[in-house]
């Protein structure tokens, strides 16, 4: 109960640096209490959900002109977990994040401890050598010569695809940069219909205009077409455009489905097109040598966007472009400001890395990762990653001939698996023309219920014209078989009529 005042202990009978310094004590067992242990025992709840007004009414959000007590606001700690999602709770399995690492949320704790922003070496050192370290070992695993080239950490995967259609057009169109958009053709670039939104969104906050970015076909698996990848390249070529990109998806976001990448490499050779891939999802399977077969030919792509905190589970947040070639970023967004980027400063400054960010101040989101990564070693994230796979391939199979569900695609490729729960009223119903329509309202309907009762979490949508889906994602290596059998039992609760 956050109104539960038992606990309370009275700083204000404490000097002053002792009362500041057991009041961080205090928050810092609560958080572990209720955050983090209760906050993921699989009896607990994972959401209490309140409407907003509800909320507004039982949690104190007013700002006032004068100060709270340590009690009041140790209370706020209170009911903002109370009232917030377990996202690391083994059955919050809505987004392509969950999970709760040991050693992430130290890293995150000692970044925030630290506070610093990674623009200079003179002021993140040991961040700059990091984020040095793990973007190397990153592009290494991408199958990058020797690791070579470039990378930054981004805020959010959406953010690194810009970065990458940023570099794509300064490789070919340097101008741009001093000359404005009108100092270039119609600039074209593609991506699948399945591919994730950032790519129209950043088209468009670049200047590139929404309505340039070709839209290609998928199969039923969401897989691009490359021959209708071909087909869009000639179209843009025949209307006087300039072709420029093409960004390939492995693991989209609903379907999981990763593109034919050799086949997209060999299109943009043949036209001199820059590839992006956006592994945002799907990177991660790269680690396994069981899995990074769905990734094959990513080697080739110019760039790579890669959220370790998706499949390897970082916290939030932890995203990273990758290049190929060296120096481009530096060169598409430096403007070398003189009072942070002094270039007669007494180390080597190649290590003030800031210069290539179009953010100023950055937080370091590398540690939590780094931290990770030295815990458990290379191995631990691959044992990770095949767990996470093994999971996905055993709830699919529980599934797969389960009377009441029916997959999307019979043969899901990542860890994100979509299927519809049929209930018992509409399972003779497939033949009457209202079928669609009524099976189109049931995952809505499962999912307040879901809400309200706070068992789990999944996220549902409709593509390309089908009813309502639910798309269950594992990332989440503690959950095990168990595990699947009480999410299937408790989809087939929900839908029950
Ligand atoms: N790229 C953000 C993905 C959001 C989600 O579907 O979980």
């Amino acid at each position: 109960d956050p109104k539960d005042e038992s606990n309370e202990v009275h700083f204000e009978s404490l000097p002053r640096k002792d009362l500041h310094e057991a009041f961080l004590k205090k928050c810092v067992d609560v958080i572990l209490k209720e955050a983090v242990f209760e906050g993921t025992k699989r009896q607990n709840k994972v959401t209490s959900f309140k409407s907003p007004e509800e909320l507004r009414s039982l949690f104190n959000f007013e700002l006032k002109d004068g100060a709270s007590s340590h009690d009041k606001l140790l209370r706020v700690v209170r009911d903002t977990i109370a009232y917030s999602v377990k996202t690391g709770h083994p059955y919050f399995v809505n987004q392509l994040f969950s999970s709760l690492d040991p050693y992430g949320l130290v890293g995150q704790w000692l970044t925030d401890a630290l506070n610093p922003s990674v623009y200079t070496f003179e002021v993140s050192p040991v961040f700059t050598l990091m984020e040095e370290e793990v973007l190397k070992e990153m592009r290494r695993i991408v199958g990058f010569q020797g690791g070579e080239g470039d990378g930054i950490f981004c805020p959010g995967g959406s953010m690194a695809n810009g970065y990458a259609i940023s570099c794509a057009r300064h490789k070919f169109f340097p101008d741009a940069k001093t000359k404005g958009l009108h100092s270039l053709p119609r600039l074209v670039l593609f991506t699948s219909e399945d591919a994730h939104y950032s790519i129209k969104k950043l088209a468009s906050f670049e200047g590139l205009g929404s309505d340039n970015v070709y839209l290609i076909k998928t199969d039923s698996r969401g897989k691009m077409d490359v021959k209708d990848l071909e087909s869009q390249i000639e179209r843009s070529l025949k209307e006087g455009a300039a072709p420029f990109m093409v960004s390939a998806t492995s693991g989209t976001t609903v379907l999981g489905a990763f593109d034919p990448l050799n086949e997209i490499a060999d299109l943009c050779q043949k036209h001199k097109l820059w590839l992006h891939v956006d592994a945002a999802w799907g990177g991660g399977a790269l680690m396994s040598q069981k899995h990074r077969h769905l990734l094959s030919g990513i080697e080739r792509a110019d760039s790579v966007t890669w959220n370790p905190h998706k499949l390897l589970t970082a916290p939030q947040q932890c995203s990273t472009l990758l290049l190929k070639h060296k120096g481009l970023l530096a060169q598409a967004h430096g403007t070398g400001a003189g009072y942070l980027f002094q270039k007669d400063k007494f180390y080597d400054t190649k290590y003030d890395t800031g210069d290539k960010h179009i953010q100023c101040g950055r937080r370091a989101d590398v540690l939590k990762f780094w931290f990770m990564w030295k815990a458990k070693g290379t191995n631990g994230l691959v044992q990770h990653v095949e767990k996470v796979f093994e999971n996905a391939a055993h709830f699919i199979q529980l599934i797969r001939d389960r009377e009441g569900f029916e997959l999307v695609h019979p043969t899901p490729e990542c860890t994100n698996i979509c299927f519809w729960y049929i209930p018992k009223s509409l399972r003779n119903a497939k033949s009457e023309k209202d079928y669609g329509e009524r099976l189109h309202k049931i995952a809505p309907a499962m999912k307040e219920k879901m809400m309200k009762e706070g068992t789990m979490m999944v996220t549902y949508q409709s593509q390309k014209g089908l009813p309502n889906f639910f798309r269950i994602v594992f990332q989440n290596s503690a959950l095990n078989k168990s595990d699947m059998v009480h999410l299937v039992e408790e989809f087939e609760r929900l839908g029950s009529d």
